[in-house]
């Protein structure tokens, strides 16, 4: 089938697509995966009872730690010599996960890359420069497999080395940029310091954003500074990397490519699934996956599913922003909070640069939230009244949207640490 066709199938046909797909990867794991079989088994489960798609419901949840405890082979289902690639994805804890790939894996990645890219405007004759790191992230191979094979320029640039990043913009009269939020927001530092100017002195006009929460705002924030459009690109090692759900031109929400992913939104506490509309945790299947399928994997991220037709004409469905993870949520004096709305929230202030912080704390037994925002220069040199008034109206707002009264603290840009990959937003020295 045609890339373009894929996208446009009707309802039914994009269902009966996944169905089959669903079927023969629960066929295939069933004989050539032990770790699978045996838990299917124990469950009573067999592939001859799947009859609609709604038949994943019964299927176990696979989670990180089943990855971790499998580590290295325990979830491959290829010999090695049909396997040609590993990518690995850390975590804070423990091993890592190993994710691999056959060569048929590797150019369907890159399909829905391509396909991803060219959705957002990229063509031939565009220069795109890779600024995620290579390596066994995916963000710099996979991305530039997909970028190649749409036939666009390739910088193979890595992260860092900032410097240098810019030179090539400059030499290369770069137009297309993948990088991290956090890192566009530090480079956007770097070329200040430097007198360049990214909208008048450089070619660029499509950022792609991912890998890590950011808000709206901050995409806002990029678009102007940069002068481009930048769309917002999902996705996880355990599930191919970068290429599981992009924006369209419409930059409404991020398309899941459902050809290769089924795609469910749960209830994280109780495991039951959500109608769309409502917000949850991602829970991912690969249905075009050879090396190393999985099935109900839950992603710790939380989204939502739009309920209607994207405007573009494409079928596959919508995932909101993501909130955050699961687990990056904290409590504070018995309030749940994301970080990303005290970014979407501090973000939304003129005077407030590039860079925060988020610190909890325990003074004498109460919980403290710190707020460390960083404030552009002109702001900060100018008078002490706006900065209390502006610490104020910071405060002000954080309470009456999250109900937590923070201790902010406004300092001069530069101060934080500063990223080229993902960034840190949240330090917790309660347990301490
Ligand atoms: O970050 C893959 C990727 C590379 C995606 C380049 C996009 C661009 P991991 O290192 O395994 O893989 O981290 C995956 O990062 O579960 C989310 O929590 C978070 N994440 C990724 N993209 C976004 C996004 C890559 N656009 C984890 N918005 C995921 C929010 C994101 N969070």
């Amino acid at each position: 089938m045609r890339e373009k066709d894929i996208q446009y199938l009707d309802k039914e046909q994009l269902y009966e697509l996944q169905l089959s797909r669903f079927k023969r990867t629960i066929e295939r794991l069933f004989t050539s995966s032990p770790f699978y079989s045996k838990l299917w088994k124990k469950s009573g489960i067999s592939p001859d009872k799947i009859k609609s798609l709604q038949d994943i419901r019964r299927f176990p949840f696979t989670s990180r730690e089943d990855l971790r405890r499998n580590f290295p082979f325990g979830l491959l289902t290829l010999p090695l010599e049909k396997v040609v690639r590993v990518h690995t994805s850390t975590g804070t804890t423990g091993k890592p996960k190993a994710i691999f790939f056959s060569k048929r894996d590797i150019n369907e990645a890159a399909r829905l890359i391509a396909r991803s890219m060219k959705m957002t405007g990229a063509k031939r004759g565009d220069v795109f420069q890779n600024m995620m790191s290579y390596g066994l992230f995916t963000g710099g191979l996979i991305f530039h497999y997909g970028a190649e094979r749409l036939g666009v320029l390739v910088i193979p640039a890595g992260a860092g080395n900032t410097e240098r990043q810019i030179e090539l913009m400059q030499d290369f009269k770069t137009t297309i940029v993948h990088i991290t939020p956090s890192y566009a927001l530090y480079l956007a530092d770097v070329l200040e310091e430097r007198g360049v100017d990214p909208k008048n002195d450089l070619d660029l006009r499509i950022f792609y954003l991912g890998a890590e929460p950011y808000s709206e705002e901050t995409r806002d924030k990029i678009e102007k500074i940069y002068g481009v459009d930048a769309f917002n690109s999902y996705g996880l090692s355990e599930m191919n990397g970068p290429g599981v759900a992009f924006e369209c031109k419409r930059k409404d929400g991020m398309h899941v490519w459902e050809d290769n992913f089924i795609l469910e939104i749960i209830d994280p506490l109780t495991g039951e699934n959500l109608p769309d509309g409502e917000e949850g945790e991602l829970v991912l299947s690969t249905i075009n996956r050879e090396a190393m399928p999985i099935i109900r994997y839950r992603t710790g991220d939380i989204t939502y599913v739009y309920p209607e037709k994207c405007r573009c004409g494409r079928t596959h469905r919508r995932i909101s922003r993501i909130k955050g993870r699961v687990d990056d949520m904290f409590i504070i004096r018995g309030v749940n909070v994301f970080p990303s709305e005290v970014e979407r929230i501090i973000m939304n202030f003129p005077e407030v640069a590039r860079n925060y912080q988020i610190i909890l704390e325990r003074e004498s037994s109460l919980e403290v939230m710190r707020v460390k925002v960083e404030i552009k220069k002109r702001f900060f040199d100018g008078s002490i009244e706006h900065l209390r008034s502006l610490q104020e109206r910071i405060k002000n707002k954080i309470k009456s949207e999250l109900m937590v009264t923070p201790k902010v603290e406004l300092i001069e840009p530069g101060t934080l640490p500063r990223t080229t990959g993902k960034s840190r937003r949240v330090i917790d020295n309660r347990k301490l």
